[in-house]
């Protein structure tokens, strides 16, 4: 087991939670993901303005953005295809690390090029908020930043790696945060030097964040 840090009260690190061979498995089963649903551009709300970063999806549900606003939808928006299964080692990850008696529903995949960023937000669109979100990193290294719960808290940054487990829950779960910067990427931090067959920047970063959007049903007591 990874050595777990906890960077804030409810933001807990695994540092190379993911080993070698175990990040090419994920990489292979995002692969057959990416293939199925293809990464889109999603695009701001209001402005129409698209983002930097590529998203798709997998699980029953996912979260998409257009100008209308963001929802959770169980469709492609571009193909109208349902979103493919979530990679069975994301689902162990969710199991071990999530400590959460239902599974997830959604798998939002982040595509990263080297020029990509993601501003500082919070995710506040799960209706089950007593979830954690679990985010785990392929490929390319980035510089991760995160603060508090109002926008203008002081923040922090660290690197998050290829083979990362980050588990954001309790007070950690609505804290600000984004992605300042893709770093160069080692030749070996997918575990070989060889590009993903079916990634289409086989430089870049992929970031996986497995969530639970609804509340699960609690069974009747008696
Ligand atoms: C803290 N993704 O998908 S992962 C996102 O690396 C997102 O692609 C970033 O922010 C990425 O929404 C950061 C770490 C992360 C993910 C979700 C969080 C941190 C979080 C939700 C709540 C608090
Ligand atoms: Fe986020």
């Amino acid at each position: 087991m990874a050595t777990a840090v906890e960077l804030a009260p409810g933001l807990i690190l695994h540092r190379g939670y993911l080993d070698g061979p175990a990040r090419w498995r994920l990489a292979a089963d995002l692969a057959a993901c990416l293939a199925a649903a293809p990464p889109y551009r999603p695009r701001m709300p209001r402005t129409g303005r698209p983002f930097s970063v590529a998203m798709t999806n997998c699980g029953a549900l996912g979260w998409v953005s257009d100008i209308t606003g963001y929802r959770y939808q169980a469709h492609h928006p571009e193909t109208g295809a349902p979103w493919p299964a979530i990679p069975p080692l994301a689902l162990e990850a969710w199991d071990a690390l999530s400590g959460y008696p239902a599974p997830p529903e959604a798998c939002l995949v982040n595509l990263y090029a080297a020029d990509a960023r993601m501003g500082l937000h919070q995710d506040r669109d799960e209706a089950a908020l007593d979830a954690p979100v679990l985010s785990l990193s392929l490929g390319a290294s980035a510089v991760f930043r995160y603060g508090g719960l109002t926008r203008g808290d002081p923040t922090r940054s660290i690197q998050l790696h290829a083979g990362d487990a980050l588990i954001m829950g309790g007070p950690a779960r609505l804290i600000h945060h984004g992605i300042d910067r893709i770093l160069t990427r080692p030749p070996d931090l997918l575990g070989g030097s060889e590009p993903v067959p079916g990634f289409p920047t086989p430089d870049g970063r992929y970031n996986l964040t497995l969530r639970r959007v609804t509340q699960p049903r609690v069974a009747p007591t008696a």
